[in-house]
């Protein structure tokens, strides 16, 4: 179908109640990384798909949070800077009927800025349906939203339905990407995001919290085979011992995990170098924090 329209959806919410898992659902695969652990999402992530005669753009957020760091003021910036100058906000909150404190700064926020709101109350796959009533009693008393939409991003549920309601905000307009671009990404990002998710999912909390992933080679072979160098960064000494682990074989494990992904998403061979440096208190250090691709 022609492309007529196209707009632009933010998601946000709270740390790990399911933003970049809605995104790879929309677009059929996994451009954004998705972990079990809170503040899993760094930086701002579009994914675009065409549905109907509308080109939706949506953007993954960083989970609003309470920001401890330099880096969390970052991550808390690009939520705010993304629900202004859009077509629609997508508000996605857990299946719980209270309002939590992120919630309330949230929908001030949203407030201010005249767009649209649509409530997406997701992982509807884990509680009843009397549960999910009360749910939306709370969050109706709490603020008129444009409309509210049970979905589980896990399992695709209300996920098109979704779709229908934030493309009717869709202004008249050209597409604004090639038909087949699914993320504005480049392919070096992805390679170290999926890094850092194997990171967060073999380590205990604080030390992949304060890790940061570059890839410092991506050359491609003539027969197809590509060749990776990737630095992991991490805060401490003491942190880099466990990332490498006994005789190596944490960041063996971690190196396996992400190759095997690695070559899903490039579809092709990879050679995987990984190393481990310090960079004491990167977080709280603007240019390091610039250096490792944040724009503060
Ligand atoms: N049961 C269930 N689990 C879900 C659903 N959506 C997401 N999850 C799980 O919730 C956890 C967090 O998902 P993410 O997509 O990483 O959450 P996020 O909102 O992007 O988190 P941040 O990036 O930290 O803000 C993961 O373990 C997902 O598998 C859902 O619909 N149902
Ligand atoms: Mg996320």
């Amino acid at each position: 179908m022609d492309i007529k329209r196209s707009g632009i959806i933010t998601i946000v919410g709270r740390p790990n109640v399911g933003k970049s898992t809605l995104v790879n659902t929309i677009v059929g695969e996994k451009i954004a990384i998705v972990t079990n652990k809170p503040q899993t999402t760094r930086n701002r992530i579009c994914a675009i798909v065409n549905h109907g005669d509308a080109q939706l753009v949506f953007m993954d957020t960083p989970g609003f949070h309470k920001p401890r760091s330099r880096l969390g003021e970052y991550m808390v910036q690009v939520v705010k800077e993304n629900v202004s100058d859009v077509d629609a906000i997508i508000f996605m909150v857990e299946p719980i009927p209270n309002i939590g404190k992120q919630e309330e700064e949230l929908l001030s926020q949203i407030k201010m800025d005249k767009v649209p709101v649509v409530l997406c109350i997701n992982k509807i796959d884990t509680v009843k349906k009397e549960e999910l009533l009360n749910v939306i009693s709370v969050y109706s008393a709490e603020y008129e939203f444009d409309h509210i939409i049970p979905i589980s991003a896990k399992t695709g549920d209300g996920v098109n339905d979704l779709m229908d309601m934030v493309a009717v905000y869709a202004p008249k307009g050209d597409a604004l990407f090639p038909d087949d671009m699914i993320t504005d990404q480049p392919e070096r990002q992805i390679i170290a995001e999926i890094i850092r998710e194997k990171l967060l999912i073999c380590l205990d909390h604080e030390i992949p919290h304060g890790t940061a992933v570059e890839v410092t080679k991506f050359s491609e072979r003539e027969n197809g085979i590509i060749d990776l160098d990737v630095t992991i960064y991490c805060e401490k000494e003491s942190h880099k011992g466990i990332i490498i682990g006994k005789k190596g074989a944490m960041l063996k494990k971690i190196g396996e995990l992400a190759r095997n992904d690695i070559e899903n998403f490039m579809g092709t061979k990879v050679f995987l170098q990984t190393w481990v440096k310090v960079r004491e208190n990167w977080r709280d250090n603007s240019s390091m924090i610039r250096n490792f691709g944040f724009e503060v």
